[in-house]
């Protein structure tokens, strides 16, 4: 019988190759990719190896089941559910989403070995496309299942080549008129736990000293396009009095975005941008980008995102909302719940967005447990858990499983 380290491992090894770039040692695991299919391949792989149903819900969803959530909501006792997310931002850590997955493996094996009779059915889900990397929105997958974002919308996201979520899908031999919204997948669930690396270094303050954290809320947040226009021309020939740079208002957004960020007390960036004709020497006619702002105070991220549109609107260009996700608490009962059986560890808030967030907002009762990061850096290689912390995290699943889908 092989220990939770050892199940933990051995998938950790079968993951870590997958979509990792040699050179950065980053990832690029995008939804609907050749990538994404080896990571669902392993997740189908993973769940037949364990005699777990695996299902897929019509947004490509995997949930692998230990007992039969159907006649179990028919009972009133909807199943418990872990797991996260697969895919990565470019370039980004091993362990944002994976060390939900494994973990949730890892758990449910150390619940057999300790021959734990659940009397509720337990999920593991990976869900797709949480970090948007390809097409954009983030959480794409929870959010076509519960509703939050409608599936015309998503089919018509398109990557940064014109191929559409729909096109993409239809590649990977999925039906793209399928997806849609799956209240019946939802209404199995009763009740979420996602565990996931620390995204920012709390945990290993001094005066903190944590391996594991409970989540509070995550702080609103969203995505918007920013676009400004001018006109082509050569960048030897043209006067500057000629010029038309669309590249000097977008500049001028990404400074005022942190000026209002600082201001405010929030937090934000622009991370992607494409420039059109994207020549060295070519003046851009075109640049568009996304603005990612944060913060803990809805109104203080709706000031910043103010201040950017105010100034592109001065250079004649648009800011368009593409995502939002207000505050978003997590059962507080929950979390109580957690934190005590769990020796009381802390309970913290964050600033990352998560698929937990999105079915919290569906009202699906949603808790987030939180493995410490030493470097506190995510969506990035430095992104770090201990083997240690992960396997606390690993007993801690257990111990949270045991509880809440035991008699
Ligand atoms: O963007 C986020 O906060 C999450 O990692 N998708
Ligand atoms: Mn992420
Ligand atoms: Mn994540
Ligand atoms: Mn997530």
């Amino acid at each position: 019988m092989s220990t939770p380290s050892q199940t933990f491992d051995s998938m950790w090894r079968d993951l870590m190759p997958v979509g990792r770039d040699a050179t950065s040692g980053g990832y690029r695991r995008f939804a609907w990719t050749r990538q994404d299919h080896t990571l669902r391949e392993w997740f189908a792989a993973e769940a037949a190896r364990r005699g777990l149903d695996l299902t897929v819900d019509r947004v490509g969803n995997q949930w692998a089941w230990w007992g039969d959530p159907d006649a179990a909501l028919a009972a009133g006792r909807p199943g418990i559910v872990t797991g996260s997310h697969l895919d990565s931002v470019p370039d980004g850590g091993a362990f944002d989403g994976p060390l939900g997955v494994v973990s949730a493996f890892a758990a449910l094996d150390a619940l057999r070995a300790n021959g734990f009779e659940p009397d509720r059915p337990i999920g593991i889900v990976n869900f797709v496309d949480e970090e948007g990397a390809r097409f954009g929105v983030a959480c794409a997958g929870s959010r076509v299942l519960t509703g939050a974002m409608t599936a015309d919308r998503a089919r018509s996201l398109t990557d940064a080549d014109g191929v559409s979520m729909a096109e993409a899908l239809a590649a990977a031999g999925r039906s793209a008129e399928e997806l849609g919204p799956d209240s019946e997948t939802v209404r199995r669930v009763g009740a979420f736990v996602e565990l996931h690396v620390e995204q920012g270094r709390h945990l290993s303050l001094p005066e903190v000293d944590q391996p594991l954290a409970v989540g509070s809320d995550i702080w609103p947040h969203g995505r918007w396009r920013v676009r400004t226009l001018g006109e082509a021309n050569h960048a030897g020939t043209t006067r500057l009095e000629d010029r038309e740079d669309a590249m000097l208002g977008f500049a001028a957004a990404v400074i005022a975005a942190r000026r209002a960020a600082e201001q405010h007390g929030c937090v934000a960036t622009v991370g992607k941008v494409a420039v059109t004709p994207g020549g060295v020497n070519a003046i851009p006619s075109e640049v568009t980008g996304w603005l990612d702002a944060r913060g803990a105070d809805e109104d203080a991220v709706r000031a910043v995102v103010a201040a950017v549109t105010e100034v592109v609107e001065e250079f004649g260009g648009l800011v368009v909302e593409d995502s939002w996700t207000g505050s978003t608490p997590f059962d507080p009962g929950l979390a109580r719940r957690l934190a005590t059986r769990l020796g009381g560890i802390p309970v913290i808030g964050t600033g990352a967005g998560h698929d937990a967030g999105i079915l919290a907002n569906a009202g699906v009762p949603t808790a987030m447990l939180f493995v410490r990061n030493p470097t506190g850096i995510s969506h990035s290689p430095e992104e770090f858990a201990t083997s240690e912390d992960c396997l606390l995290g690993v007993e801690a699943l257990t111990d949270v499983l045991t509880d809440l889908a035991g008699a």
